[in-house]
């Protein structure tokens, strides 16, 4: 059934239950009581067949069939959709307000403040990167400044590896070697020129025995002399007879009078007689051969007699600094080559050593304490000139004056009999003396 046949329906109860009650509004309101619940009075003119009643109805239920559940149930869905539509516009609402908002922050973080149209951002950003730009092109070219004077530097750099210091020494060598030819050339034009015009010179500082006896002394004696003007004079003994004299003798050994198992404060300043057994001193030898043109004899005689003699072209004994280090070469004699002996036994170049002071090439012990004696050890030796004087042929230690050419180094042959020395005497003259 549909709803217009219920309003049939409806008008044949009411008609049928109270038509007496139908009133016209006229009656209705001059106040006549009326019993029913159901009133239905006129409430305005007819038209044609139809009239308009207005109709007053007591509390009542009305059952509905269940189709009405369907209408509630899809208005009650309709209003939750509506809901549902207002809620979304809503936060719609909120998202692009707070989306407006982050769009204003994010301008402004390239905003001069003040400035606010989207124009003028644009041109600010335009600014910004431009600026930008130049700063880069700036860094760039530094950049590149530098680069190029790195690569001059490198290229100097490889300049200065070429002068290496293998260039130096071997500029500075070739220096030393054109001083040292001018210097040896001065020097003979000066022996060979000028003995008759330095002889008043001579007379006055008298360096050495030689220059005594140019002045025309010839007896052995000691004398004093001043081999650097700018040290101290002191006095040597003089051989003024051997081969022509003027030999400045520095050590001498002939009765075992002195003792020369000595400090290196003894060698270093002398010790003993002029007169018989010394030895001149480390610092003296040094200032009269550090001119460099000094040449070395060496006299020995035997027990038996036997007389030979070393001599060396060049002799040379450095400073303390250098620990007195010997320069020997240039051998000439009878008595052999006991200083540069073989590889095993060479003292030049050797530094001196004492009993109290080991500068020797020995590295288990100190060769000047064993065998009692101030020399320039190798490791040990095959010459020893300042060892213990032996008044005989001794057996043990082989510490006595020795010169390794005269015997045998080994000398196994004596069954270890050390042959000893009578007299030793070492003495040095200038290369340049004319005898
Ligand atoms: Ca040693």
């Amino acid at each position: 059934m549909n709803t217009s046949a219920y309003l049939v329906l409806l008008q044949t109860f009411l008609f049928s239950s109270c038509m007496s009650d139908v009133v016209d509004e006229e009656e209705s309101n001059s106040g006549k009581d009326n019993s029913c619940a159901i009133r239905l009075r006129h409430s305005g003119k007819c038209e044609g067949d139809e009239c308009p009643y207005q109709v007053s109805l007591p509390p009542m239920t009305i059952q509905l069939p269940k189709q009405f559940q369907l209408l509630e149930k899809t208005l009650n869905e309709v209003q939750n959709l509506k809901e549902s539509i207002n809620k979304l516009k809503k936060s719609c609402q909120e998202c692009k307000l707070q989306a407006d908002d982050h769009q204003g922050k994010d301008s402004n973080e390239v905003q001069v403040p003040g400035s606010a149209t989207p124009t003028e951002n644009s041109r600010v950003e335009n600014n910004k990167i431009q600026e930008l730009q130049t700063k880069l092109n700036k860094v760039s070219a530094s950049l590149k400044n530098a680069r190029n004077q790195i690569n001059d530097l490198q290229s100097r750099l490889e300049m200065a590896n070429l002068v290496n210091m293998d260039n130096v020494h071997n500029y500075v060598d070739s220096k030393v070697s054109n001083l040292t030819f001018v210097v040896n050339s001065l020097n003979s034009k000066c022996s060979s020129k000028c003995p008759a015009e330095g002889s008043t010179l001579i007379q006055l500082v008298y360096r050495n025995c030689a220059d005594h006896l140019k002045a025309g002394k010839k007896v052995n004696g000691i004398y004093k002399v001043t081999p650097d003007l700018q040290n101290n004079t002191f006095e040597v003994y003089c051989d003024m007879e051997t081969l022509g004299g003027g030999w400045t003798v520095f050590q001498k050994r002939q009765d075992g009078s002195t003792n020369f198992n000595r400090t290196w404060a003894d060698y270093k300043n002398g010790f003993g007689n002029l007169s018989n057994e010394f030895w001149l001193g480390n610092d003296k030898i040094h200032l009269l051969t550090k001119k460099g043109d000094m040449q070395l004899r060496i006299e020995l005689e035997d027990l038996k007699g036997v007389k030979e003699y070393a001599k060396y072209k060049q002799f040379y004994v450095a400073n303390e600094y250098l620990k007195y280090r010997l320069t020997v070469g240039g051998y000439d004699g009878t008595a052999g080559d006991a200083l540069l002996f073989n590889k095993k036994y060479n003292h030049d170049q050797k530094f001196f050593s004492t009993p109290d002071k080991d500068n020797d090439k020995y590295p288990s012990g100190n060769c000047g304490a064993y065998y009692s004696s101030g020399w320039w050890f190798d490791s040990c030796m095959s010459a020893n000139l300042n060892g213990k004087y032996y008044h005989k042929d001794y057996k043990g230690v082989r510490n006595g004056i020795f010169w390794g050419t005269w015997y045998s180094v080994s000398d196994a042959h004596l069954n270890g009999i050390r042959k000893a020395f009578k007299s030793v005497k070492m003495m040095i003259r200038p290369n340049s003396f004319m005898e």
